[in-house]
């Protein structure tokens, strides 16, 4: 990859600020992507469905994921551009899911990102078809000839992010979720253990973080070692990421959290709090934070950022 015009250019910024800047560049590039005008070989696109696609995608979050790819491609020298398209086609996942599992079937949330769900603000049968739609954009952006110029490097990105969101990913992880609560044994919720919690947060939430953390190495067309150390890295911060969310429901403040608290006791979910209590799974994310910073030895002083978003992920409040 060379590195031009087009590197990354917020390259000396601390972690908030280099968060703060991926965010403003994603905007732009989710903005730009869900504009009006049909691309082509799209017919039209439906004004209902655009807006909501829109209102799930624009304007919230922390474009954590984004960052990932981000950061860990400039380990590599990839281009800006490039890395944000990838961190756009994870975003895109990202927010299908989060308006899939607000709707009424599966989480039933009124809120998300301090604002109504997306079914809330439009009507389930728009909120289904949004996140569809979404889905099915976050590939469309991956085979575009401007997030690589390589066709295999593309297909690449392609089938991992599809393995990382799907049947034995994110997916099938929310199956397993809904199968721990109890959906379909009468409400008689599963009793996990931790290995089990584990594997079910490793695919609901870890896949795809993962992925946003091997997405950077394989559009970099990093070496075996490099690949092998980022996806120990992002596995690390996939498990911490969910165990603070957890300690965040059970312990946050709706307001400052942006979505209702205090459910995963009322559904029996199965997490890490339940089963080690606050502290013990504080204890854990202390340690996976340690495992995540020490995956990155390779890359020594560049990879600061990253050691910096691994304490984020424990530490964050919303
Ligand atoms: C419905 C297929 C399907 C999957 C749902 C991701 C997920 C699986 C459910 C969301 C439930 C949840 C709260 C999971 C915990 C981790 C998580 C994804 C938190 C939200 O991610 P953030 O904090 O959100 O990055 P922002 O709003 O900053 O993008």
């Amino acid at each position: 990859m060379t590195k031009d015009s087009d590197r990354n250019a917020a390259a000396d910024g601390t972690f908030q600020q280099r968060l703060d800047s991926v965010a403003v560049d994603m905007e732009g590039v989710l903005d730009r992507l869900l504009g009006p005008a049909p691309t082509e070989g799209e017919r039209a696109r439906p004004p209902r469905l655009l807006e909501t696609m829109r209102y799930a995608s624009l304007g919230g979050g922390k474009r954590f994921r984004p960052f990932l790819v981000v950061e860990t491609a400039s380990l590599f020298d990839c281009r800006r551009s490039q890395a944000l398209l990838v961190g756009s086609a994870i975003e895109f996942v990202h927010c299908y899911s989060l308006v899939h599992d607000d709707l009424p079937a599966m989480d039933n949330d009124d809120l998300r990102r301090g604002r109504p769900t997306a079914h809330k603000a439009y009507d389930e049968a728009t909120a289904i078809l949004a996140g569809d739609g979404l889905l099915t954009f976050a590939f469309d952006v991956l085979a575009r000839v401007d997030t690589h110029p390589d066709p295999a490097v593309r297909i690449e990105l392609v089938l991992a992010l599809a393995r990382a969101a799907g049947l034995g990913g994110m997916v099938g992880g929310q199956m397993l979720d809904l199968a721990a609560e109890g959906r379909f044994a009468n409400g008689v919720p599963e009793a996990l253990g931790q290995n089990g919690i584990e594997t079910l947060e490793a695919m609901k939430t870890g896949a795809l973080l993962r992925f946003a953390c091997a997405g950077g190495a394989i559009l970099g067309q990093a070496d075996r070692q490099a690949r092998l150390a980022l996806e120990r890295y992002g596995a690390a911060i996939g498990k911490a990421f969910q165990i603070a969310d957890d300690l965040l429901d059970a312990e946050g403040d709706p307001a400052m959290v942006g979505k209702a608290t205090h459910k995963d006791d009322a559904a029996h979910k199965a997490t890490f709090v339940r089963i080690l209590g606050s502290e013990g799974a504080r204890g854990k994310l202390a340690e996976l934070v340690g495992d995540a910073e020490a995956a990155l030895a390779p890359f020594g002083a560049k990879a600061d950022v990253l050691r910096a978003a691994a304490r984020f992920v424990a530490e964050r409040k919303h």
